[in-house]
């Protein structure tokens, strides 16, 4: 038997891949190299990941220089160097009052840890009737079952309805057509949003509630902004009952919008931040879930010779990933990341917002590195343009991606004028050549 096929690729139609599979066997810089031999312009970044390039030099020796000293130590009662300083490096970027760091190996770990901190934290301190999560609507906070539990992504949630987590309940989406297409970053309209968790308040009482989750920039369903004093209000709104605000940052951190955290930008900090893939640039699977001293302090109660949350994972802190994620933060500090990735913005919202003339586009949204181009569906054929101008783009040597009819962009943070330039007119004339 021929076991060629035997890859189940993730979240991928894959009878289609295997029709024609699109294989990478390299990549430098801002560079893909197809098994065909063909270079690759990447507009997306890896998958969010990769805002320094790919094969940085200096993450790839860090790597190499740690598996060959440490490869592995016990994760649980022991830890390892690398990881403790990484902890470190971290709290050092994240907002005031934000100073401890627990390690898992994705984002969607990071959420599901996320939500159980904010349950732990309630029942120390004598508040264990607050279990209630708050999601919201295009939410996406990866696949496990908390983070698919809050999140609200229907095709995600679908099959999976009976095993969702109960008392859970859904914010509505910040999006609204008629009232922001075509925004340049943040709508003026939808702070009022915010109010529906005021509502979920008065329905349930405030004192069952536990937690609130949002991407600060909805990345997965296509780019939402939030609006103008949105995430404020949601800030108020948690400080007068109690509630533990956690912000999904597993897109918006490390630079994707032009600072080390989407709280530090926004001007809101929330209470635990959930992190992964700039986290190490993509180059080593790594998560992260940062927590105010106050939630940790609750925590840390009874003898001492006892575990304090019983939650972690085998890879937590793993050697390799910590030593990707030191070069990592190291290169951000050392190349200036974050102010570069500031001044390409202004450009790529230029040349992003351009496409507004091209044919099926319905709205353009951008915000940092961030930005979507949302076509209308074609009839009875939902996300096939959106595919199409997918492959289009990829058979002319520039990698985007399609959430459904939502074209995605996430261009490195010291993309050039050109690179960009070069992403934007492939991008027109896929448009331009799909009915
Ligand atoms: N939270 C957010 C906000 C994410 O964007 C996850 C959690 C889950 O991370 P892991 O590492 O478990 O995949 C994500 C992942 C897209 C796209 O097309 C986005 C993600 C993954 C794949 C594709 O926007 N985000």
């Amino acid at each position: 038997m021929n076991h060629d096929q035997a890859y189940w690729l993730p979240f991928t139609a894959n009878r289609a891949f295997w029709k024609s599979p699109r294989v990478i066997t390299g990549a430098r810089g801002h560079y893909y190299t197809t098994d065909d031999g063909r270079q690759l312009l990447d507009g997306f970044s890896g998958l969010w990941t990769s805002g320094l390039g790919h094969c940085h030099p200096k993450i790839v020796a860090a790597v190499q220089e740690q598996v060959a000293t440490l490869d592995y130590a016990m994760s649980f009662q022991v830890s390892n160097d690398k990881a403790i300083a990484l902890a470190g490096e971290v709290v050092a970027m994240a907002p005031a009052g934000m100073n401890k760091v627990f390690f898992t190996n994705s984002g969607s770990e990071s959420a599901d840890t996320a939500l159980k901190i904010a349950l732990a934290y309630h029942r120390a301190r004598g508040e264990g009737q607050r279990t209630r999560l708050i999601g919201r609507e295009r939410g996406y906070h990866g696949v496990n079952f908390g983070g698919l539990s809050v999140g609200g992504i229907p095709g995600n949630r679908k099959v999976f309805s009976a095993a969702l987590l109960p008392g859970v309940d859904h914010l509505r989406h910040t999006y609204s057509a008629a009232d922001m297409a075509f925004s340049k970053g943040q709508p003026a309209w939808g702070a009022h949003l915010a109010d529906d968790l005021e509502r979920l308040c008065a329905l349930h009482d405030a004192s069952n509630i536990a937690a609130v989750i949002v991407e600060p920039v909805a990345g997965s369903t296509g780019i939402l902004v939030p609006p103008i004093a949105y995430l404020q209000r949601l800030r108020e709104i948690c400080d007068k009952y109690g509630i533990v605000l956690i912000f999904d940052e597993v897109i918006t951190a490390f630079g994707r919008i032009g600072a080390p955290f989407a709280a530090e930008r926004f001007g809101v900090t929330p209470d635990i931040i959930t992190a992964a893939k700039g986290l190490t640039n993509g180059v080593v699977p790594m998560g992260a879930v940062i927590v105010r001293d106050s939630i940790y302090d609750a925590l840390m109660q009874g003898p001492e010779h006892v575990v304090e949350l019983f939650h972690g994972y085998t890879y937590s802190g793993h050697p390799l990933a910590a030593a990707a994620g030191l070069a990592t933060l190291a290169a951000y500090r050392d190349e200036d990341s974050f102010a570069r990735a500031r001044a390409v913005e202004p450009i790529f919202e230029e040349m992003i917002h351009a496409l507004r003339d091209a044919p099926n586009v319905v709205d353009i949204r951008n915000f940092g590195l961030m930005g979507g181009v949302e076509l209308a569906p074609r009839d009875g054929a939902v996300g096939a343009r959106g595919f199409e101008i997918f492959l289009k783009c990829f058979e002319a040597g520039v990698v985007i991606r399609n959430g459904g009819d939502i074209l995605q962009f996430a261009p490195f943070l010291d993309s050039t004028p050109d690179e960009l330039g070069r992403i934007f007119d492939t991008v027109r004339q896929a448009i331009r050549t799909t009915a």
